[in-house]
């Protein structure tokens, strides 16, 4: 279904995102996730690339989500109900080797079991630091999902951090890449959870996939 013409989504974003928000399940494993129920989007990434801080600034608040500037930080899969309507999956972070060799295979494994077989998945967004790119495990997720035929939407972080120039060429090889790649949007959002710059774009993207679903 197409989103309907002429819809503000950034103000509906706004919206959604200003309701009410709460922390309503942890997840260890795959097989222990909450019942379906509404949409669920989930934010993924390397440890540190700033899924908890995104998770914060998209529903305007300091401490829903934990973060930490050690990486490893969230260690299950974190989910928040906004008002019924939505649910936010923060995600630990891939590819960190401090949790121990066995515990990281075992979330690997997890992580991988959600984002291909979860039914009410409606998006991923993958989260790469925009100072740095997508490295090889980016690559192996963006692989995955796009085997699985499941949504995503590349959002490179802490462009406060970066000149105009270097995100601008960022954001060029990034589209590159995903011109190639079956799932992915081919928008970019480049976004700052730390001044908000771009956040209300995000909410709005998020707005009109509900809408495109006949949700919002
Ligand atoms: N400069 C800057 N720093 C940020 C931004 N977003 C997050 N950070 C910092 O990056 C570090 C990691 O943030 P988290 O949100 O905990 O990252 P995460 O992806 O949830 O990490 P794990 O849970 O360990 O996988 C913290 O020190 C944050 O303050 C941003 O937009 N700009
Ligand atoms: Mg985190």
């Amino acid at each position: 279904m197409s989103a309907p013409e002429g819809m503000d989504f950034v103000e509906v974003g706004r919206k959604l995102f200003a309701g009410p928000c709460d922390f309503m399940w942890a997840a260890d494993r795959a097989d222990g996730l909450p019942p379906p129920g509404p949409p669920e989007i989930a934010f993924a990434g390397r440890s540190n690339v700033g899924k908890s801080s995104l998770v914060n600034a998209l529903t305007g608040r300091k401490t829903l989500a934990r973060i930490s500037n050690t990486p490893g930080r969230t260690q299950q899969l974190n989910f928040f109900d906004l008002a019924g309507k939505l649910r936010l999956v923060d995600m630990p972070g891939y590819g960190h080797a401090a949790v121990g060799k066995d515990k990281k295979a075992n979330w690997d494994a997890n992580l991988r079991a959600y984002l291909r077989g979860r039914q009410p998945l409606a998006r991923v967004y993958v989260l790469v630091d925009s100072r740095h790119g997508a490295k090889p495990v980016d690559r192996e997720i963006m692989d995955l999902l796009d085997r699985s035929a499941v949504s995503y939407q590349v959002v490179l972080t802490k462009t406060d951090a970066i000149g105009q120039a270097d995100r601008k060429a960022r954001i060029e090889g990034m589209a590159a890449e995903l011109a190639k790649r079956p799932a992915a949007h081919p928008d970019i959002l480049a976004l700052s959870a730390k001044t908000g710059d771009a956040v209300p774009e995000l909410r709005a993207a998020v707005a009109r996939l509900l809408a495109e679903r006949g949700e919002a």
